[in-house]
């Protein structure tokens, strides 16, 4: 210790001596039997009134503190509240992720659905080409075959006019079969009795007059299992004629079973006058208006116009 620091020094210790001298005044000694319940902890205690004071802040402070925990747990509740409803809005947004995800799958496997009918769709296309050339290939073959078949035919023709020494005569013309001494066409189309009859007509020929049992099979092979016209007929007298004009005389084996029958519940008026080439090579009467194919026949001799 210095000597400018003893001053001060001694200054203090005298009003600490002038304290405890003073403690002995009588207002102190009843302070401190009015409030001997007070600790004695070195600390100067307040006086009445300041107790009051502290009363006081305290209550106001408890008040407020309670004023805050009611506000903290009105915070509380509103910030429960909206954690919430961010969870439902974090919640509904994990669903919709999904949904979309599943939608982006879905897409992608549409996509590779399409993909895939793509790639079956070109190979039966490949199928389809190759099937094409096959046709393609087979309608040459079948080209190749009815100009064979005529040539056969006129082949045929010309050997049968060797073998009849007849001169002269052409052979039957293109789309016309040769047999026995005839050419025979077999049409494509199909028309009533009436147009068939006129059809041959304008062909120096008529339709098939079938009297010889071998010329018939011959026709049938062809014409089945489809119906054609033969040059047969009652309209004109009620009778079973050929077209030359010729009598048929009947016969049940040439016919299918209950035919003919002059059939009239087809509706078209009257009954069945004419009679066709049924699917077996039988014969049936029908209508004469009806649409079907034909056969027509023209001699050698008397040569068609190609
Ligand atoms: C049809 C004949 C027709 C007539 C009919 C009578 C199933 O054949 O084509 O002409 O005879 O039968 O039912
Ligand atoms: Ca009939």
């Amino acid at each position: 210790m210095n000597g400018a620091g003893e001053p001060v020094n001694r200054t203090i210790l005298k009003e600490y001596q002038d304290d405890i001298e003073n403690m002995d005044t009588n207002e102190d000694r009843a302070f401190w039997k009015k409030e001997e319940s007070f600790p004695r902890l070195g600390i100067r205690p307040p006086a009445g009134r300041s107790l009051w004071h502290i009363c006081i802040v305290l209550s106001v402070s408890a008040i407020l503190l309670f004023a805050l925990i009611i506000t903290v747990a009105v915070n509380n509740v509103k910030v429960d509240r909206k954690f919430t409803a961010l969870e439902k809005t974090v919640a509904n947004l994990s669903v919709s992720v999904t949904s979309v995800h599943s939608k982006i799958q879905m897409g992608k496997e549409t996509g590779e659905n399409i993909h895939l009918e793509i790639n079956m769709l070109k190979d039966s296309l490949k199928i389809a080409e190759q099937q094409l050339v096959t046709l393609n290939r087979e309608l040459k073959r079948m080209d190749a075959l009815a100009t064979l078949t005529t040539e056969i035919s006129q082949m045929k023709c010309t050997l049968e006019k060797i073998r009849r020494n007849v001169t002269g005569a052409g052979c039957c013309p293109v789309n016309w079969q040769f047999y026995g001494s005839s050419c025979f066409f077999f049409s494509e189309d199909g028309m009533s009795w009436d147009s068939a009859r006129d059809y041959c007509s304008s062909k120096s020929s008529s339709l098939v007059i079938l009297k010889d049992e071998e010329k018939w099979n011959w026709v049938a092979q062809r014409t089945m299992p489809r119906y054609y016209w033969i040059g047969l007929t009652d309209e004109r007298t009620g009778q079973w004629e050929w077209v030359d004009g010729t009598p048929y005389f009947m016969n049940r084996r040439q016919w299918k079973p209950g035919q003919p029958d002059d059939w009239t519940q087809h509706g078209l008026g009257g009954g069945e006058d004419c009679a066709h080439l049924h699917n077996d090579g039988k014969l049936n009467d029908d209508h004469c208006t009806r649409g079907y194919r034909f056969v027509c026949e023209s001699s050698v001799m008397a040569q068609p116009a190609a």
